[in-house]
């Protein structure tokens, strides 16, 4: 593995944007540490975090003395902070840079965060049920209240405490806007259907034995963003609606592609974490299940040591199990 032990990557293992970083350090075959930024718990809010990044997002890179906030800018710095590595954002005056460019803004166009934290509210909307249960509660009311209190505690960090603020309370007020639901699942669908009609294209153009990305032979950080993007919408169930059982056979094809690189996979979120997301509805029964299990097998024990090593059959002629003091 090449690379240098000293970046360190701060991210969430759900978070879309941290997801492309993973990807670049992966392909790029970086050798880096990870420190998870529970959004979940408002990490992202505490004042050390806050320090590195004023707008309170992740990912982070942090190389060296040098840190990088916001994905877009991480690939592009580690492209240039890296030349030996495989480079992912070709030259912008490229016709391979242009298509580049084009793909990364047609991923843009989807409101991502509109899909993954308010549609899921709408199901009579979006007709699709969320596999990823972890966004139902992401949006925290109690975030400007969070923010107020750490600018009035942290004056030093009060311009971007209540700029966030500003921005949280936003983000609730739109929380129940069906609207904003609605353009956005239209959209996106419109999105869907010109990156079917590219992919098409670019199958029409295809040389044969050739993997052919978004901008030709070479994976670029296009294919990253769409990575991303397609991850995601399957997340919150949307692949039914708008590519799978032969609805986009392009984007269909393309996605598997991506998934059967190993480098998407490497990256992907942490499976033990979707799946302990999966199980916290039903915690209560997971419990009760365990905790009758436990003392099912306690019980058990206690038998089987009183009655000499032997459990008694219930069958059995003389009452054997009794109590010895
Ligand atoms: N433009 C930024 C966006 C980063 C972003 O929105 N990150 C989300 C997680 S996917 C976040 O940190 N949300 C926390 C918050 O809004 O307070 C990038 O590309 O890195």
């Amino acid at each position: 593995m090449a690379g240098t032990p000293d970046i360190l990557l701060y991210h969430e293992e759900v978070s879309y944007y941290s997801f492309r970083v993973r990807m670049a350090l992966a392909i790029k075959d970086l050798k880096y540490k990870k420190r998870r930024v529970n959004l979940f718990l408002s990490e992202n809010l505490e004042p050390w975090y806050m320090r590195l990044n004023p707008s309170g997002l992740v990912p982070i890179l942090q190389h060296g003395e040098t840190i990088v906030c916001d994905s877009d800018k991480i690939l592009r710095y580690l492209d240039d902070a890296f030349p030996e590595t495989i480079q992912l954002c070709p030259d912008e005056s490229t016709n391979e840079g242009h298509m580049c460019d084009y793909f990364k803004r047609l991923s843009d166009k989807i409101d991502v965060h509109t899909i993954t934290m308010i549609a899921p509210r709408f199901p009579e909307i979006t007709k699709v049920k969320p596999r990823n249960p972890m966004f139902a509660n992401a949006i925290h009311d109690q975030a400007p209240e969070l923010c107020e209190k750490y600018a009035n505690d942290f004056p030093d960090l009060a311009e971007a405490y209540l700029a966030k603020k500003k921005l949280k309370l936003e983000e609730l007020l739109r929380l129940e806007d069906e609207e904003l639901v609605e353009t956005a699942i239209h959209a996106c669908e419109d999105v869907m259907t010109k990156l079917e009609e590219e992919l098409a294209r670019n199958d029409a153009d295809m040389m044969q034995d050739k993997v052919q990305w978004l901008c030709g032979e070479r994976f670029t950080s296009a294919d990253i963003y769409w990575a991303a993007t397609l991850y995601r919408l399957e997340e919150m169930g949307y692949d039914d609606r708008y590519w799978a059982n032969g609805k986009r056979p392009h984007i269909e094809a393309y996605y598997e592609q991506i998934r059967s690189y190993d480098c998407f996979r490497k990256s992907e979120p942490s499976r033990c974490l979707l799946l302990m997301a999966k199980m916290r509805p039903h915690l209560p029964w997971v419990l009760a299940v365990g905790g009758a299990a436990v003392a099912a097998g306690v019980i058990y024990a206690l038998i089987k040591s009183r009655n000499g090593g032997k459990f008694p059959s219930i069958f059995a002629k003389e009452k054997i199990w009794v109590w010895t003091e």
